[in-house]
């Protein structure tokens, strides 16, 4: 395709083409379409980024936190005067409809907007001291160049959410983004370049998984921070381990909704829909289980089944369309594989399933919204697929729906509908979960507040908000006589 754009890297503030293999990012509605095209980096390249970002980060560290700030306020004004072409172009390499795409766009500006102020709030703590004379100080400190390794399915606001924090406290980073959505992470840097921000500050280099472990694995890297599988997560933190270097990961999740007999039907039916079937199911925080209350489980499967049924799936640059396709070949073909295993478990395929044979959605990496009833122990009930697909199972009463929501290794998020007082703080007292929505979709995170997983699902500070601030610094305790 003429009109792909040129990938290329962003190291020591010169934007590079790559020498290594090269990449291009697809339409996963029309993979034959190419968005955007260019080379890897070399892992020459990734020493270079990792040198830039170290000769940075001491004046960069010593830049006062309001000047940092004002860079990536500047940057969010960027962002959002081009949400609508960078969510256009957002949907048509990642998937995701085009009112998601221009919403993340605009996400991305408000998560740099909120770090962007961090330096009118409180930095430190004063602690009273035994001895006469004497204060003692909780000061905060950069820890360095760090790296941070971003997936394909929140293309810039996962990166803004760790960039931003990392940037403010006065890191310098190495950027790695998923190869599916180089695009959308060049736009992001090309943002903060506008704004002002010095060379060598933030680097980003684009390549598979060769790349990623030369960029973990370089012994210049101070601090790493992760969103993506649990398979990769758990490597990168053992290599780090063994280096002391420490890890935040964002990982799994098999995110349960808990729709109790007394819930507001209509709302916990919109909001299960969205939860499972908004970015096509590819959210971390996405719900694919569903636990319901006997009284009003044939109602709830009938009426959910058949707003699935109903669900227009197509191409996302479509203002009709409401679903998009999964990113890659290899996603729609292990959500398919995931599938068939389950029915060979005994699930009930309450809707989808199927693959589509014609137009568009035959040609792209499309799958079918899909509700499966669960009555026997069955994969598809523990294992994340990744994609557009809800296991849902019956439960007596609301202990045994709560019992059924914390029977997974995982513990991201969960959402419970309920109209009910006593029951919904039953579900914050037993719910093993990072983030718990009462009365709204599984999925959302506001900048301001902790995000990250129980259990197996996250790994080292959370994300966001005063998280963020204890992985990206480090305190110097000062005894001040
Ligand atoms: C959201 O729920 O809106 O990878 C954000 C993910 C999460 C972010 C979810 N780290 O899906």
């Amino acid at each position: 395709m003429t009109d792909a754009k040129e990938l290329r890297q962003l190291i020591a503030g010169q934007w590079r083409s790559g020498a290594g293999d090269s990449v291009a990012s697809v339409n996963p509605a029309q993979p034959s379409v190419v968005v955007a095209e260019g080379n890897c980096a070399t892992i020459a390249d990734v020493d270079d980024a990792v040198a830039a970002a170290g000769e940075a980060s001491v004046s960069w560290a010593r830049t006062p936190i309001h000047q940092r700030g004002a860079v990536l306020l500047d940057a969010a004004a960027v962002v959002e005067r081009n949400a609508l072409s960078w969510g256009l172009e957002l949907a048509t390499e990642e998937g995701k409809t085009k009112a998601e795409g221009i919403g993340e766009v605009e996400r991305a500006a408000q998560i740099l907007r909120y770090f962007g102020n961090e330096g009118d709030r409180q930095t430190g703590e004063i602690f009273a001291s035994p001895r006469a004379g004497e204060q003692i100080l909780l000061t905060r400190k950069p820890i360095g160049a760090v790296a941070v390794i971003t997936p394909f399915n929140f293309p810039i606001a996962i990166p803004a959410w760790k960039i931003a924090p990392a940037l403010v406290y006065g890191n310098t980073v190495v950027w790695k983004p998923a190869t599916t959505v180089p695009l959308l992470a060049i736009r992001l840097a090309e943002a903060l370049t506008e704004a002002g921000l010095p060379p060598g500050v933030l680097n980003l280099v684009i390549g598979d998984s060769p790349i990623g472990e030369a960029l973990v694995d370089h012994a210049d890297i101070a601090a790493i921070s992760f969103t993506g599988s649990t398979a990769v997560g758990r490597s990168i933190a053992a290599s780090a381990a063994a280096r002391g270097v420490p890890v935040q990961a964002e990982m799994g999740g098999k995110n349960a909704a808990v729709v109790l007999d007394d819930a507001d039907f209509e709302l916990a039916v919109d909001q299960v829909m969205l939860g499972a079937f908004r970015s096509t199911g590819q959210k971390c925080t996405a719900t694919s289980r569903l636990i319901l209350t006997e009284r009003i489980a044939d109602r709830f499967l009938a009426e959910l089944a058949a707003r699935a049924e109903a669900l227009v799936v197509g191409d996302p640059t479509d203002d009709a369309t409401q679903m998009g396709p999964v990113i890659t070949g290899a996603a729609q073909r292990n959500i398919y594989g995931g599938l068939g295993t389950a029915m060979n478990q005994g699930v009930d395929v309450l809707t989808g399933g199927e693959p589509y044979f014609k137009g568009l959605r035959a040609e792209g990496f499309f799958v079918a919204p899909t509700i499966v009833e669960v009555t026997e122990p069955a994969d598809i009930w523990s294992d994340e697929l990744f994609g557009p697909v809800l296991a849902a199972r019956r439960a007596a009463d609301a202990d045994e729906a709560f019992a059924l929501a914390n029977d997974s290794e995982f513990g991201l998020s969960a959402a419970v509908f309920t109209q009910d007082l006593t029951r919904a703080l039953a579900a914050v007292e037993y719910l093993d979960v990072g983030v718990l929505h009462i009365n709204s979709e599984s999925a959302g995170a506001d900048p301001h507040v902790p995000f990250g997983g129980a259990k197996k699902s996250g790994l080292g500070p959370k994300e966001q908000g005063t998280a963020a601030r204890e992985f990206f610094t480090h305190t110097t305790t000062v005894y001040l006589r």
